[in-house]
């Protein structure tokens, strides 16, 4: 069965293809723009979204709405993390953690599901701490500043590492729990 991964970053498609391999479930890239409305809730975005893509006669896909949220921050970037990304970036992060001691930070992925019907959300979790300096060159995005507590930064591990432990792969296995109870794999 194939699903329609829909996001404007190839990063996310490629974690999925490697998650959902073996599963029946064969990923496809779809650059398909819909609104990312403004709250502080991801699962609402995720919800909303889906809304908008159901209505434009869309099936069987997948989105994904993710964040970095950091302790000393309150939470930011959180839900405005593409726009914290494209504007002040890791160095900026870098930048706004210099000399905070508390460190710790947690990635959250809430994915929202169409498939044969049904309509699953799911959100998944993973903590860590934001380093000192930006190390790796796997991943994309917050992965070279985002470090497990093994001391790599999610863009110094294999892509197959980082989801056995991101905040994405977490989101999948839940997924795949509903997908299976649904009989859909
Ligand atoms: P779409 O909304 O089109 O799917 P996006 O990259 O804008 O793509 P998000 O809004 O979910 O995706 O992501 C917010 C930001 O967080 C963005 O800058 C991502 O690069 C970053 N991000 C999301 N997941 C990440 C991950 O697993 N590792 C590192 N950064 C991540």
């Amino acid at each position: 069965m194939k699903v329609k991964v829909i996001t404007s970053n190839p990063g996310k498609v490629a974690e999925y293809r490697k998650a959902f391999e073996g599963l029946g479930l064969e990923m496809e890239h779809l650059r398909l723009p819909y609104d990312e409305v403004q709250t502080s809730d991801l699962e609402e975005v995720v919800s909303k979204g889906m809304d908008e893509i159901v209505a434009k006669g869309v099936e069987d896909f997948i989105i994904d709405d993710s964040g970095l949220f950091i302790d000393a921050l309150k939470g930011f970037p959180g839900v405005w993390s593409a726009y914290a990304q494209k504007t002040i970036g890791n160095q900026g992060i870098l930048k706004l953690m210099e000399g905070v001691e508390d460190r710790g930070a947690e990635f959250r992925c809430c994915i929202g599901c169409c498939i044969g019907g049904r309509r699953i959300i799911v959100l998944g979790r993973s903590r860590g701490y934001i380093g000192t300096e930006a190390r790796g060159a796997e991943g994309f995005g917050y992965d070279p500043i985002f470090y497990t507590d093994g001391g790599l930064s999610f863009a110094e591990i294999p892509l197959d590492e980082k989801n056995a432990i991101s905040h994405r792969g977490d989101a999948v296995k839940k997924l795949e729990k509903e997908l299976r109870s649904a009989g859909i794999i």
